[in-house]
């Protein structure tokens, strides 16, 4: 591509939800990336919205709120979404079967049949964290025909100082780039 092409490339836009339970570390991984903006913060409903910029793409990533009582609105928030973002607390094993339910509410609603998926594994430095292999067990991530097309990958990652964020959003950059 030519100095002059790539100057007058439109930047794609994609909307990216981010889920998992509560307390599973959304936002302190969100915190850890350089936004451009933050579009509006709506604590009351349990969403905050940032862009994020990366080589050709602009990302809008929407950080839903994941108690119990947010979680019914996951379905009306992720809209729109091209790709979806779950992270899971590697170290909480008691509510391990509960982010797995939660997420294949997600994953088979019929609105994202295709869009990629990233498990973000966190909170790996905790002592007893589970490694990647044993949630992509207990999720049910290694059956193929319930995942049918859909691209996806685990990232393990620290939240709390940044490992693997980076490597997580270049993941996502690169599938949305294939669309
Ligand atoms: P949420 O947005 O998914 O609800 P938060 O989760 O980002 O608010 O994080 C919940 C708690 O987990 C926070 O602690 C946060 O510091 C902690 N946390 C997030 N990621 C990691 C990680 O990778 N390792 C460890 N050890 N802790 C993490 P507090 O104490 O503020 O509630
Ligand atoms: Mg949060």
């Amino acid at each position: 591509m030519s100095f002059l092409q790539r100057l007058f490339r439109q930047k794609k836009q994609f909307k990216i939800a981010v889920v998992g339970l509560d307390s599973a570390g959304k936002t302190t991984m969100l915190n850890f990336l350089r936004f451009e903006k933050n579009i509006e913060t709506l604590p009351t409903i349990g969403v905050n919205v940032e862009v994020l910029k990366r080589e050709n793409v602009n990302l809008s990533i929407f950080d839903l709120g994941g108690q119990m009582h947010f979680r019914s609105l996951w379905g009306t928030l992720m809209r729109g979404a091209s790709a979806i973002i779950f992270v899971v607390d590697s170290a909480d094993r008691d509510r391990i079967e509960e982010a797995k339910i939660e997420l294949w509410k997600v994953l088979l609603d019929p609105q994202y049949p295709d869009a990629p998926l990233l498990i973000v594994a966190n909170k790996q430095d905790k002592v007893g964290a589970m490694p990647v292999e044993d949630i992509v067990r207990a999720c049910n991530l290694d059956d193929p025909l319930k995942m049918g097309r859909r691209s996806w990958h685990i990232q393990p990652t620290v939240a709390t100082t940044g490992q693997g964020v980076e490597e997580a959003i270049k993941w996502i950059v690169i599938e949305l780039d294939k669309l």
